[in-house]
């Protein structure tokens, strides 16, 4: 069984593996430990990965990249409309609101949605991984950014089983690198927790998440982010920088011409790293527009006073996320700091001045969270031993639940799982109903989140019930927040009242006492909703690693069914109709590798052929023999340049066939000799 983590991200993919030595990074096609994050539809196949990456620039309108960014997203979001305007594919807005991307391939036009980009992303991620680790893949573990909301996470869950990958857990960025970091830490002491700040700059985003370590145990205490900050923004600055020039100095608008504009922002991110390394860059492009040859040249100086507005906002969830945790800066162990956007010297430089020290590179700032992801893999698979070691983690939304009565709970605190509470976690509601109802899930403070961000989560109905039943029947609703971070309604039981014993049950329910002894910790909440609801709650905080339910046969309960409506998801029948599209899509990408692969191999037939026909064939062979054989082969050279440039396998197969005919019964004769050679050679040997 696979143990796989992976990391996705805006820019670059990871992915990392347990094996024998422990974990590795696996390198994909090209030798390369990261994988560009990019969809391309070529003309008769997709390039996926490095490969989409090196074809970019051929086909930029079926080009898709930032799939990270559109996934779960509103298309009439102004954010999600300037991030549409850079890009340069087509795109419109969805009947369920979300994006739409329209392109040209094979002839025909197609629609997809970010899932089903996204899983063409984690097809070929599981594709390097099981050429690497030559054994099937499904069972792994996913990063995802803190900030991602219950539909963004659907949406990787969704692409991921397009891609028929099973994700064990969805864990957040940061906390798959604490993982990776506290885990092998031994040295921290019982005497009390130690706490490290971690920030990861991105490419598009950055998330920060202060971490209690102690033997054997880490918590996160808090996770801030600004969602939309990190190394691009770096690059923007430079783009505008140099556009600015150009017009000045070259009378060119490169704004207007899509392909200089992606030309320059990609000499941008170069020029970017070069000042990470220098106190000054130059730029050169050949023929940027107007077949006009542009330079530039800036200093480091200049660059950091360009930026010095991105590196204010960065201290803003830094700040957060220590005043979330309620931890002075002071107490801070130290901080460590990931994503290669973070690269820029001037971050550490601000970091430094805002923590009070210098941060630390412990960790592989571009390998932490895969390796984490790994790890964690690792623990929740059942065919692999892992020192004991227990992950918090923790959510960073407050989430409510109201039924058709209305919120669940008082006008002071209608919080089902408030920020910060530890995932995974489990409440149990109970309802005094007769027949079918509904709850909605939702987020209770949009402070919390992008204003744009709807605060409708999913709605559930409960029932319908089997059969009629008086008004104060209980049902029980066991609603979780899973270890994805998702909420969920895990079942809902009928609890059959008979006035008689209703009193004695009521006291010593064996379900609840049951899932007391189970819990690691435990609270009850009695919510003062007397007009509606009598709504009692009880709350058991799942341990990380607790997740049975025991059931007592001896209760008599009876299961009524849930429907869940995720607003704005994929129904089963859309999910299945993705499936079948996505196999689709790998067949043709087949078809055409085994045409491109059956046409080497007939070429380098040829080559071969030719070169044994004048040196080991050449005794073996008439001279008409030869000749015909040469003939042969020129024509099937000159066929493979003109009308056998771009074949079925199935031409190139029979091609291969013709000449091998011709060709077999020499190499026959040649192959005898030189057993007639070897017998004899044995034979006065002995
Ligand atoms: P995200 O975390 O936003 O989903 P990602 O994980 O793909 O994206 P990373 O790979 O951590 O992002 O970082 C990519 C960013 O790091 C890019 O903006 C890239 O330009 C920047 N970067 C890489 N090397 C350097 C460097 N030497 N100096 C400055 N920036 C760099
Ligand atoms: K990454
Ligand atoms: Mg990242």
């Amino acid at each position: 069984m696979s143990v796989v983590g992976f990391d996705i991200g805006n820019e670059n993919c990871v992915i990392a593996a347990v094996k024998q030595r422990g974990i590795d990074v696996l390198l994909n096609d090209e030798s390369k430990r990261e994988t560009p994050s990019v969809v391309c539809f070529g003309e008769k196949q997709r390039f996926l990965g490095a490969a989409g990456a090196a074809s970019a620039m051929m086909n930029p309108k079926s080009t898709i990249s930032q799939v990270k960014k559109l996934i779960g997203q509103n298309f009439t979001d102004p954010n999600v409309q300037n991030e549409l305007k850079v890009l340069p594919f087509e795109t419109s807005g969805g009947q369920d609101g979300g994006i739409l991307i329209h392109l040209k391939y094979l002839g025909e036009t197609h629609t997809f949605t970010p899932v089903q980009i996204l899983a063409m992303l984690f097809s070929h991620l599981k594709e390097i991984t099981e050429k690497n680790l030559e054994m099937p893949v499904a069972d792994c573990v996913i990063g995802i950014p803190s900030y991602f909301t219950d539909l963004q996470r659907r949406a990787y869950l969704n692409a991921a089983t397009i891609a028929g990958l099973k994700p064990l857990r969805l864990i957040h960025d940061c906390t798959a690198t604490a993982l990776s970091f506290g885990i092998y830490k031994t040295d921290f002491s019982n005497a009390g927790p130690t706490y490290v700040a971690f920030v990861d700059i991105g490419h598009c985003d950055m998330q920060v998440s202060i971490v209690s370590f102690e033997a054997g145990h880490m918590r996160i205490l808090s996770h801030a982010f600004d969602s939309n900050l990190g190394g691009r923004d770096f690059d923007e600055v430079l783009f505008g920088y140099f556009a600015t020039q150009f017009k000045e100095h070259y009378k060119i608008d490169v704004y207007s011409n899509v392909r200089a504009c992606i030309r320059l922002r990609a000499a941008c991110e170069k020029l970017k790293k070069v000042l990470s390394a220098n106190a000054e860059a130059p730029l050169n492009i050949e023929c940027l527009m107007d077949e006009k040859d542009v330079k530039g040249f800036i200093k480091r100086e200049e660059f950091e006073r360009l930026a010095s507005g991105l590196l204010e906002r960065i201290c803003v969830p830094c700040k957060k996320a220590l005043a979330d945790a309620g931890i002075p800066v002071g107490k801070m162990h130290s901080v460590e700091l990931v994503g290669s956007g973070s690269r820029i010297p001037s971050i550490s430089k601000l970091l430094a001045s805002l923590f009070g020290r210098e941060p630390s590179r412990t960790l592989n700032a571009s390998e932490c969270v895969a390796r984490g992801c790994a790890l964690q893999c690792a623990m929740l698979s059942p065919v692999f031993r892992v020192r004991e070691y227990e992950v918090q983690d923790s959510f960073p939304f407050s989430i409510g639940f109201s039924s058709d009565k209305g919120p669940i709970g008082t006008e002071s605190n209608d919080i089902l799982f408030p920020k910060g509470q530890p995932i995974p976690s489990i409440k149990v509601l109970t309802f005094q109903r007769s027949s079918l109802f509904h709850l909605e899930a939702f987020y209770t403070n949009p402070n919390e989140l992008l204003p744009v961000v709807s605060s409708k989560i999913s709605s559930f109905t409960i029932g319908p019930f089997p059969g009629s039943y008086s008004e104060n029947t209980r049902i029980k609703v066991k609603v979780q927040l899973n270890l994805h971070g998702i909420v969920t309604i895990e079942s809902a039981m009928l609890m059959e009242d008979h006035v008689d014993d209703n009193a004695r049950r009521d006291n010593a329910n064996p379900e609840i006492d049951k899932m007391d002894a189970d819990s690691a910790s435990f609270s009850s909440t009695k919510f003062a909703n007397g007009n509606e609801d009598d709504v009692t709650m009880h709350a058991r905080l799942l341990d990380a690693s607790a997740n049975g339910i025991k059931r007592d046969k001896a209760c008599r309960r009876l299961e009524i069914p849930v429907t869940e409506n995720i607003y704005g998801g994929m129904t089963d029948a859309e999910l299945s109709e993705a499936k079948e599209t996505e196999f689709q899509l790998a067949q043709q990408d087949k078809l055409v590798e085994q045409a491109k692969n059956q046409k080497n191999a007939l070429e380098s037939y040829v080559y071969e052929t030719r070169n044994k026909l004048f040196n080991k064939y050449r005794s073996f062979a008439s001279d008409r023999e030869k000749e015909g054989i040469s003939r042969s082969l020129q024509e099937t050279e000159e066929w493979l340049y003109e009308d056998g440039d771009d074949e079925t396998e199935n031409a190139y197969t029979s091609k291969m066939q013709d000449l091998r005919k011709l060709v077999d019964p020499i190499e026959n004769r040649f192959k005898d000799e030189e057993a007639r050679a070897q017998a004899k050679r044995e034979l006065l040997n002995c």
